[in-house]
């Protein structure tokens, strides 16, 4: 394996509070004499975070380590391996977050010799070569850092505890078990009986049924990572992009008076507690288009709404010729048809009751129950309404997200282990059920083993390595 000492920063590049730098390898004691000098080199304990003056010793005057600049004061910790991340020795540096320390520091710890930068995801490949973490886990830890909401987490974490890795280390010992029947009989072939297919035959589908479950748990990124989309739609003028700028809390929006403002639909990203949403703002949808633009922009709001997890219809509660007037319940009829088109009328799956500041409250709840479906009362102006709004969309667009107990993988590289674990699963059974040569038998399971380690990467090819953590952000 690679000797040499890696360095880099594990957060973004950019000013932050706290910045934080990892080292691992061989000269990790070497970087802490040159960065603390001679005491907390003789001093370094494992795991014990230690306040300290990080000093360039490049600008050393009159040999004096204390003349030395200052880089910062700074957390460090050390963790000796094998009890580290990478099973290396590592040091964690925690410097204020100002890109200047972070580069002075990268600097000087590069100074060492036998230190370097760091390749994408090295850590995690050191991890595991160095036997802390299987191909699986590591595949994982992208998962943790990217999961676009709850479930996602979850599950990513479920993998990285070892969860999948478990049930193929099972199947491979099953496999591996068999297998070595099978070479039993392949050597004592001439002496025994006619080997018992059947009962290989029974114990080999029960694998393949296990294999087949997990390979049809795959979720593809495209899919497990598509953020669900939340649509505003409504009449023009009905409050929408306030809506969307209230939500966001900030101006993002053009807002104004004059209806038909928003002509192209907008796209913002919202953070709910379930994970992030993609929420689009569109343009107002009136019964008759006023011209070939406003047609087109009309168009344009139906098409999203075509795609939409949630389409949420905004109404102006204090347009009183409006479709909607609060003093009445049949008005809910028309709330739909005033987005009602030449085709069919765009049902929602929650309606807002918008400008909420501008009319009374029909009843001291700030929901108004309408015949089937539940309205809220919302005011972009004063905040009425938008915390239900939010809860709502969360219930919505992350339903049953915490309860589900699946396991899935995603990772294309396991499903096409698992795919060739499957295919020598057939084989075998086609051949197990013409009784072939038992050598035959024998080698398409060695096949099916070799299929299954390579999913955890007990067995597991350079090649294969370098694509899994190609992908990964440096530092990590
Ligand atoms: N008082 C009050 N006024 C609001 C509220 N929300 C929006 N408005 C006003 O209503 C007008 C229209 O708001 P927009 O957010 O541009 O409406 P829109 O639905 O995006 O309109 P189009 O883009 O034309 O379809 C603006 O003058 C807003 O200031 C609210 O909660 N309270
Ligand atoms: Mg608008």
């Amino acid at each position: 394996m690679d000797s040499q000492t890696i360095v880099a920063p594990m957060t973004p590049a950019g000013v932050s509070a706290i910045a934080a730098l990892r080292v691992s390898g061989s000269k990790v004691r070497e970087v802490v004499r040159l960065l603390f000098g001679e005491s907390a080199f003789k001093n370094l304990k494992p795991r014990e975070a230690k306040l300290a003056t990080a000093r360039d010793y490049r600008t050393v005057v009159n040999g004096e380590r204390k003349t030395a600049q200052i880089i910062d004061s700074l957390l460090y910790i050390f963790f000796e391996g094998p009890n580290s991340y990478t099973g290396e020795d590592v040091l964690e540096l925690y410097p204020h977050g100002n890109p200047i320390i972070v580069r002075e520091l990268l600097q000087v710890i590069k100074s060492v010799e036998g230190v370097r930068l760091a390749e994408p995801g090295e850590y995690t490949r050191r991890a595991f070569l160095n036997g802390r973490m299987d191909l699986v886990q590591a595949e994982s830890v992208a998962d943790v850092i990217h999961s676009a909401n709850r479930a996602e987490l979850k599950n990513a974490h479920r993998l990285l505890g070892g969860a999948l890795s478990k049930k193929v280390k099972t199947l491979t010992d099953q496999v591996m078990d068999i297998s070595a029947r099978l070479e039993l009989d392949v050597d004592f072939a001439e002496e025994e009986a006619d080997p018992d297919y059947a009962n290989w035959e029974k114990k080999i589908e029960a694998i393949r049924e296990s294999v087949e479950s997990i390979l049809k748990s795959f979720k593809g990124n495209a899919a497990v990572r598509r953020l669900p989309l939340a649509v505003l739609y409504g009449a023009p003028n009905a409050g929408k992009s306030s809506l969307v700028n209230a939500l966001l809390g900030e101006d993002r929006i053009l807002v104004s008076n004059i209806p038909g403002t928003t002509r192209d639909f907008v796209e913002v990203r919202l953070f709910l507690a379930g994970g992030e949403i993609r929420l689009v703002d569109t343009a107002g949808i009136a019964d008759k288009a006023t011209d070939a633009l406003d047609a087109l922009s009309m168009e344009k709001s139906k098409e999203i709404l075509a795609e939409a997890d949630m389409k949420i219809l905004v109404v102006d509660g204090s347009d009183k010729n409006g479709a909607f007037s609060s003093s009445s319940t049949e008005g809910r009829g028309s709330i739909i048809s005033c987005v009602r088109n030449s085709d069919e009328a765009i049902h929602p799956d929650l309606v807002v009751i918008s400008k909420s500041d501008l009319f009374d409250a029909p009843s001291s709840s700030n929901e108004v129950r309408g015949s089937s479906d539940v309205s809220l009362r919302i005011s972009s102006k004063t905040g009425e309404g938008l915390e239900s709004l939010t809860n709502a969309m969360n219930a919505r667009l992350f339903a049953n997200n915490d309860e589900s107990e699946d396991l899935w993988i995603t990772s294309e590289r396991e499903k096409t282990c698992l795919e060739e674990a499957l295919a020598g699963i057939d084989r075998t059974l086609s051949l197990i059920r013409t009784n072939p040569a038992v050598e035959l038998i024998a080698f398409e399971m060695q096949l099916v083993r070799r299929a299954l380690q390579s999913i955890t990467g007990e067995i597991s090819s350079e090649d294969v390595l370098q694509k899994i953590f190609a992908g990964f952000c440096i530092g990590k």
